[in-house]
């Protein structure tokens, strides 16, 4: 028997992430991108977006978990979220598991992915029906024009930031970002890997730089995304986000008070260069 690979086109890394696959469960084009989902011995069911994975059963609870519990803990009273991107359901799940949030809105500008999504992975996509839910599948960066003083937390959990997706890491998207965030509101958004996209993760702290107070990054080991250490960027109105402001209560399976503080080690010379 032939062994079948899955090879990924990131087009700003320089190895390519390459794997066995059993099936390719799903294979479709929305108006916006190319949809996948394949099914891999070791990853299980992977969700595909132009070419580049994006979250796994079997390991995309690292990725969430760090990208909502990081800001919605180092935040004394996260009630109003907003999740930009994030079709697939992840981060809104693991926003919810806080008893805090009153609401949680998810725009994603691809209503097919969210409909992939809930037929294929349905773990990831479980939290939609909940009541403080609201989705819309309009465009973020035009969606949040319209707010002033409104999140507590604004997380953007977006592609790879080319072609659509790059508007959401430039100066202009932060100013409407800032200006959407409660006084002492928190952004985070996930600017990729510190090895392989370094230009990218050094571009979005100087943007971040000009327009929060404070500014820092964190990052995550994410075994689907093959580049190690991967970076979450993090604009504040006012908290220090290093520390959690609450005690850590939710269910996980890799977060903890211990791993928050840990996620902001400094990186050793990466950290000169950005
Ligand atoms: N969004 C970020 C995926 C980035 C993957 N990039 C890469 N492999 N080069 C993931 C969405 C999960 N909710």
């Amino acid at each position: 028997m032939m062994d079948v690979f899955f090879m990924e086109r990131d087009p700003y890394a320089p190895i390519r992430h390459c794997y066995p696959v059993d099936k390719v469960l799903y294979k479709g084009k929305s108006p916006y991108q190319e949809i996948m989902v394949i099914e891999s011995p070791h990853f299980g069911k992977v969700l595909v977006l132009d070419g580049v994975a994006q979250c796994d059963e079997k390991y995309e609870f690292i990725y969430h978990e760090f990208m909502a519990h990081v800001p919605l803990y180092a935040h004394p009273n996260p009630e109003t979220v907003l999740i930009i991107g994030g079709g697939d359901g992840g981060v809104l799940r693991e926003v919810l598991k806080h008893p805090e949030v009153k609401r949680a809105v998810l725009v994603d500008i691809d209503k097919e992915v969210i409909e992939v999504s809930k037929k294929f992975l349905p773990t990831m996509a479980c939290a939609f029906d909940d009541p403080r839910v609201i989705v819309l599948n309009e465009d973020g960066y035009k969606y949040i024009q319209d707010y002033e003083n409104e999140f507590d937390v604004i997380i953007v959990d977006s592609t790879d930031p080319v072609g659509f997706a790059h508007v959401l890491t430039t100066e202009e998207f932060f100013r409407y970002v800032y200006r959407a965030l409660k006084e002492d509101g928190i952004y985070v958004g996930q600017t990729e890997s510190i090895y392989y996209h370094i230009e990218i993760v050094r571009r979005v702290q100087k943007a971040l730089r000009k327009v929060f107070p404070v500014v820092d990054l964190y990052t995550v080991v994410i075994p689907g995304y093959a580049g190690y250490w991967w970076t979450i960027s993090v604009g504040s109105k006012k908290y220090d986000v290093r520390e959690p402001k609450r005690e850590v209560k939710v269910q996980t399976k890799l977060y903890s008070d211990e791993m928050h503080r840990h996620a902001f080690l400094p990186m050793g010379f990466y950290q000169k260069l950005l």
